[in-house]
Parts: structure tokens; C-alpha cells; sequence
């Protein structure tokens, strides 16, 4: 594994917990970036139906995992997973996985705009404990649809509602694929859309610890889709359920 993250972290932990977000350049190595293109493109063709088109600049798959093992390196990939150990401990539960596929687009906004993940009640904000891994699998320039995040919105300015983000106070990840960003679900986040930006690549997947609640999102495939996740990653617990 390429990253260019020292195995003590404290810096990299120290900024997580500052801004909120870390990026992890070169998480991916080039042929993996190939590999796990392949295997979205061969899911898209054999299992259209278990895509989700959004509308014309998203179109996402919940469940790719259990469809295929070809994701698991990924999951369980040490440039995040060791800082993810050293920044929540040992035990990582992993919740949640979905692929996107970001199409060029007119609209002016994604349709979730500024948010928080899992919790969308404000006043319940506190309660978001979990972490969020997005990765890039096609280069993400300036003119592209990139992920956008406004730091320190996870604790210093943890009283900002998302409604008042106001422009210039995100940061916009741009950087070539492989590029992991780990962000915390308290702080607030969009998918920026860009008209003339490329088909952009990525997926997305959360954890926490195992005693925080897991997400109530109703996905139906949940309990016997995260027992096969988990028989088949070595490193990661089942959500909690209490
Ligand atoms: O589209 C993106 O770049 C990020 C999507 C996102 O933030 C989300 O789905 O919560």
C-alpha cells in the first residue's frame, strides 16, 4: 500500500479532530483503482435494477456488497483502517457502503444540499458519532463534481445549521483517484455539482464504534447483508443494535 500516512498518526489525528476531515492521499494503488472501476462496471451491467437513479447527476447502489467480494480489499484497506483504529480504537463497526455515480449536470445544487449524515434533526446532532470514508475512483479536478466540507462544523462550529453555510467557508477535495477523504457525519457536507464536470466515480462507506447506536436507515437488505459483510472482512464488527 502506497499512502503517504505515517504509521504514528498523531498529526493526521490531531487535524481530523480539528477540522473534522482528513484526506488520505494515494489509498488506492492504480490497478486497484482498475479493479474496483471493473467490478462497478460489470455490476451496472448485470444488475441494472439494483441501481438507483436519483435524477440526471446521481445514480447510486446500496448494496453492492452483496454482490460481490470485489469491494472487501477496499473495506479493509490499511492506509484508512490503521488510522481509523488509532482515531476510534480497536473495534470498528462498519455500517454502511454505496457507490455513486456522479453525471455532469445544470443543476445548481445536489438535491440533499448542505448536511449532516444519518441525523438530520438539528437539534439531534450530537447524537452523530459515525465516521465516513469517501473515495475517489476517477480524478476529481477543479471543474469536476468534487465533495465539499465545512470544517470545524463537527465540534467548534458544531452550532452552524446547515442552512446558513454561507460560500467560501468549505473546503473542495479535488485530487486524483485513489484519494480517500474521512470525515466526520457531524460535520457539515455536499456533493458540489459542476456542469462541465466529467462522470465522477466513488464510493462511500461509514463506521463507528461499536457501542454508538447504529443508523436507523431502513434498508431492508441490513442484518443478513452486514453478517455477510462481516464473515467476509476480517477487521470490522456488525452494527451495534442497542
Ligand atoms: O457526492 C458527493 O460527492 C458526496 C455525497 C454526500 O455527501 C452524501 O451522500 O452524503
Amino acid at each position: 500500500m502506497n499512502s503517504s500516512i505515517p504509521q504514528n498518526y498523531s498529526a493526521q489525528i490531531e487535524e481530523f479532530q480539528r477540522q473534522g476531515f482528513l484526506v488520505i492521499p494515494n489509498a488506492l494503488t492504480s490497478a486497484e483503482i482498475a479493479r474496483l472501476n471493473r467490478a462497478i462496471d460489470d455490476d451496472l451491467r448485470r444488475n441494472e435494477r439494483d441501481w438507483v437513479q436519483f435524477n440526471d447527476a446521481l445514480t447510486q447502489t446500496p448494496d453492492i456488497l452483496s454482490r460481490t467480494s470485489e469491494f472487501d480489499f477496499a473495506i479493509e484497506n490499511p492506509a484508512v483502517l490503521n488510522f481509523l483504529r488509532k482515531l476510534i480504537g480497536e473495534n470498528v463497526t462498519f455500517e454502511e457502503f454505496l457507490v455513486m455515480i456522479r453525471q455532469p449536470t445544470e443543476r445548481p445544487q445536489d438535491f440533499k444540499g448542505w448536511h449532516r449524515d444519518l441525523i438530520r434533526d438539528y437539534n439531534r446532532r450530537m447524537e452523530i458519532e459515525y465516521l465516513s470514508v469517501i473515495y475517489y475512483l476517477t480524478e476529481v479536478g477543479s471543474s469536476d463534481h468534487c465533495f465539499s466540507i465545512v470544517p470545524e462544523t463537527h465540534a467548534r462550529l458544531v452550532d452552524l445549521r446547515p442552512e446558513k453555510i454561507t460560500p467560501g467557508s468549505e473546503v473542495d477535495v479535488i485530487g486524483p483517484a485513489g484519494t480517500a477523504i474521512v470525515f466526520h457525519g457531524r460535520a457539515i457536507h455536499s456533493g458540489k455539482h459542476k456542469p462541465q464536470s466529467g462522470t465522477g466515480v466513488l464510493f462511500m462507506s461509514h463506521s463507528g464504534r461499536p457501542e454508538s447506536p447504529a443508523p436507523r436507515n431502513g434498508h431492508p437488505f441490513r442484518d443478513g447483508f452486514m453478517n455477510a459483510v462481516s464473515r467476509r472482512c476480517r477487521h470490522f464488527c456488525i452494527p451495534s443494535t442497542t
